[in-house]
This record gives structure tokens, sequence and C-alpha cells, in this order.
């Protein structure tokens, strides 16, 4: 882990801003070089898989399982100015849990936009089965914005702030309105937007004339089952300790993922050695 980590700890405004809101945009996080890195690898993913998948140009992508497919984006694992932020929030037992990559090309012209957006809380049937609602957090998205979404006609991630506590997402009863309350994330090109699982949230309409590209990785607790194949057994050689945790090793086993000893996760030996054992969550 890079040490220069500590000094992008979850703040008491940010933490503040996360609990009240469920998302917390952070501002260029990448570098121009790091960007363009990125996006020659989205761009070799997504031919790729519009070759395999048949997927014409003009189409969406929303590929599954994508953080093993090229090694720019190894780095974002573990990356020090948005893994503090993780940790931050959720602790010390946690998990990539998914990843995936969303490119929407413009939409054709004449396009008709329906009236509302495709509202969801994210981990399928974990809202059906978790019980009462407000529901517990269990995990959180990291948006990688790769293209620029500063203007809100550009497919931005869209969030109803604050829906992460609610127990449900009342809709206007006139069908032609959407959620009062929608605001599209507008994010420049190398920043990243975090958001609780529970946030009502959706991609929206791409009506600009730039393709948006955004790559999503997903944490949890280590005692959820990842919810893509992660095929990364190719990278856990090259991987450092706290990363293999992060890609699901567990020294112990089965029985590691929830009642993990210390040698299960490292990245709490390296939290509680810089920070105290104090700064550690039960
Ligand atoms: O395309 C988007 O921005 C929304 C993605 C989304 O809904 C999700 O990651 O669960």
């Amino acid at each position: 882990m890079d040490e220069s980590a500590l000094q992008h700890q979850l703040t008491d405004e940010e933490r503040a801003a996360f609990e009240r809101d469920g998302f917390l945009l952070l501002p260029g996080v990448l570098s121009q070089e790091d960007l363009l890195d990125l996006i020659a690898a989205v761009d070799r993913v997504t031919a790729d898989v519009r070759a395999t998948q048949g997927i014409d140009p003009g189409r969406k992508v929303n590929e599954l399982d994508v953080v093993g497919r090229e090694p720019a984006f190894l780095p974002l694992l573990d990356h020090p100015k948005v893994l503090p932020k993780v940790w931050g929030i959720l602790g010390w037992h946690i998990q990539l849990y998914h990843s995936h990559m969303i490119i929407n090309p413009p939409l054709p012209a004449g396009f008709e936009r329906p009236a509302r957006l495709g509202w969801h809380q994210d981990s399928g049937r974990l809202n059906l089965e978790l019980g009462p609602r407000p529901q517990p957090r269990v995990s959180l998205k990291a948006a990688w914005v790769f293209t620029d979404m500063s203007e809100p006609d550009r497919g931005n991630l869209t969030v109803i702030p604050g829906s992460h506590t609610w127990a449900s997402l009342d809709l206007p009863e006139d069908e032609t309105l959407d959620h009062p309350d929608a605001q599209p994330i507008c994010a420049n090109a190398g920043d990243v937007v975090l958001f609780d699982r529970r946030i009502f949230h959706a991609g929206n309409y791409n009506t600009s004339d730039i393709t948006r590209k955004i790559l999503f990785m997903g944490y949890s607790y280590r005692w959820l089952k990842p919810r893509d194949n992660m095929t990364v057994g190719h990278l856990m050689d090259q991987c450092d300790p706290i990363q293999q945790q992060l890609f699901g090793a567990s020294v112990n086993g089965g029985f590691g993922y929830t009642s993990p000893a210390d040698e299960d996760v490292p990245l709490k030996a390296w939290l509680s050695e810089r920070l105290g054992e104090g700064a550690l969550v039960e």
C-alpha cells in the first residue's frame, strides 16, 4: 500500500456529506497521464466486447468483471486517494466484490427519452432479503469517471440525494414526471464518485455528442459473495497482501471470511500500525 494513502483519509466533512447525501464526489483523483492510459485500456476492452458479443458501435456496453482484464485497472483497486475513503466508511474488513465498466455512445438523433430513469439500489436480492428498511449499507461503489461529464446531458450517473435512508422510492403519480430530486452528478474526467449501494441511482441518457466512459469498483464486507466472477487469479502473484485481501483472498479459507484472523486481513494490521488500534472499527 502506498504510504501517501494516509494523507487522503476521510475527513469529518466528507463523512458527514456521505452519511447525509449517500454519495461523495472526489475531484481530480487521476493525473492526465493515468487518464490516457485508462481510456486506452477501456477502449481495448470495449472493442473486444463489441467484437465477441456482437454489440454495434452505437450501442451501450456494460461489461462485468473487468478489473483483471487490463494492467491499467489494477492500481484502481487500492488507489491512495480512494481506498482511504472506502476504509473510512466501511472499515478494514473489506474486499472488492464487483467491477464493471459502462460505455454509452451518444443516443441516435430522434431518440425519445423515457420520462423516468431506471432507478434502483445495488445488489439485487440483497434489497429484498436483508430485512426492514432502512437496511445496512454493506457495500459502496467507486465510479471512475474517464470522460467529461461536467454537463448533465452526458449519460451522467444520477442519484436521489439522501435516498439511501429511505424505506422506498415514491415517484410522482403523474407518470410523465420523474422524481423531483433527481440529480445528475456533474463530474470531470479524472474524478471519482463514491456512492452507497442503497442510494436510488440510475444512468442517465446520453444526448450529448460525447461517448461516456465510466468504470465502477464495488467494495463490500468480506463475507458478501462477489457479484461477478472476479477473474483475478492471474494477478495474485504480483499483488501485495493488502491487494490480495481486496481481491478476496482468505488464508484461513471460508471461516476467515466471517471470523478473520489477522493473516486474513492485512489491511487491519497496516492501519493499526500507522493509526493505532483505537482508530480501528471493532
Ligand atoms: O450508468 C450509470 O451511471 C449507473 C450505473 C449503475 O446503475 C450501477 O452501477 O449500478
